[in-house]
């Protein structure tokens, strides 16, 4: 419905956004009993059907006539617009079941909540102007920045675990910081951080255990022993892995990082009851996957190398993650991380 922006009719119209997949009871009962959208209330009554709608606006209320116009021109149609790309995904998964993770069907329900997705609205970055958020309410608030990979690690955690209504995601623009991140959040000044239960906690990889252990949701850490010993070996080995990749970009990158990807192919050979580390995705694919996704932007694009070459287990990893919806959810920009990768490490 934009009729009512086009006629400038905010004031009068109010608008009141409904949840259909969460829909409140009273709509139905006491507001449309068709119970869709769009519905009207207006002097006592409530009318529906679009259609009609739009007419019915035009008709009755004061403001621009409608009919004839030029829709994409119209800045009160423009500010409607729908997300494009939340729709074709919200589209593809109604009318062309896309959103099929394969472990879905091999692994019930466990693998359904990984791929069982919330679309979320990225919230906009608060910078040194924005005010802070009513700190230490009882809301769990996530800190982080869209190109970070340790805060990406933080919020794929708690996208798997389905905590989007929970954990609420405040991201922060690093190169214009507000001053009450440091004073009042984190003094650090780092992210990620979560504020939860009135203590500021940090360290991206402290955080994945963390949001495992203190909410509810799919387990991201095996039971079995074995598995257990494995992912923790991984994990500990993460840093001194991307360490060293980045280490590695001024001199000869794709010899001197071959072994670095050779140790993830052998360890992703170590259990076969799924194409993750640990088989199912976990805790310890969770502190790779956001460099991962980083290396494999910057490989081919500088140094003309496929990472996967050869690789055919990383490979698989790499397509299997991207299949995780509470992973796909947080990938960085390329464009964007490729021209800040330029800035920092290449010369230019
Ligand atoms: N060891 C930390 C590293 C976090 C980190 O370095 N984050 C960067 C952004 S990607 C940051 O906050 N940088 C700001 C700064 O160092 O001032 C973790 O794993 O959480």
């Amino acid at each position: 419905m934009y009729v009512a922006a086009t006629t400038g009719l905010q004031d009068q119209i109010q608008l009141v956004p409904i949840d259909l997949k969460n829909r409140p009871s009273w709509y139905k009962e006491k507001v449309y009993p068709k119970n869709k959208v769009p519905s009207l209330e207006h002097n006592g009554k409530v009318l529906g059907e679009s259609l009609d709608l739009i007419r019915y606006i035009d008709a009755n209320f004061e403001g621009t006539p409608l009919f004839p116009s030029e829709a994409n021109k119209i800045d009160g149609y423009k500010q409607t617009k729908v997300d494009r790309n939340e729709y074709l995904e919200a589209f593809k998964k109604k009318f062309l079941f896309i959103c099929v993770h394969p472990h879905c069907r091999l692994n019930g329900e466990h693998e359904m909540l990984l791929c069982s997705s919330v679309q979320e609205i990225r919230p906009p970055t608060l910078n040194a102007t924005s005010e802070p958020p009513p700190l230490f309410d009882g809301t769990t608030r996530l800190y982080i920045c869209y190109m970070c990979p340790y805060a990406q690690r933080a919020w794929i955690a708690r996208n798997c675990k389905g905590l989007q209504d929970q954990i609420q995601l405040v991201p922060i623009d690093l190169k214009n910081r507000p001053s009450w991140y440091k004073e009042k959040v984190y003094p650090k000044n780092k992210v990620p951080s979560l504020e939860h239960n009135g203590k500021v906690l940090g360290e991206s990889l402290d955080l994945i255990r963390y949001i495992d252990a203190n909410f509810e949701g799919t387990p991201l850490f095996p039971s079995d022993p074995a598995k257990r010993e494995y992912g923790e070996q991984l994990i500990s080995y993460v840093d001194t892995f991307t360490n060293g990749i980045y280490s590695s970009l001024k001199g000869d990158t794709v010899q001197e990082t071959s072994a670095a990807f050779d140790y993830l192919e052998s360890a992703l050979s170590k259990f076969d009851d799924g194409p993750f580390f640990l088989g199912q995705f976990s805790l310890a694919d969770i502190a790779y996957v956001s460099f991962l996704e980083r290396f494999q932007i910057i490989f081919p694009e500088i140094f003309k190398h496929d990472i996967t070459a050869g690789r055919p287990k990383l490979a698989t990893w790499i397509e299997e993650a991207n299949k995780i919806d509470g992973y796909k959810q947080t990938k960085v920009d390329r464009n964007e991380y490729l021209e800040a990768f330029k800035k920092k490490f290449l010369v230019l």
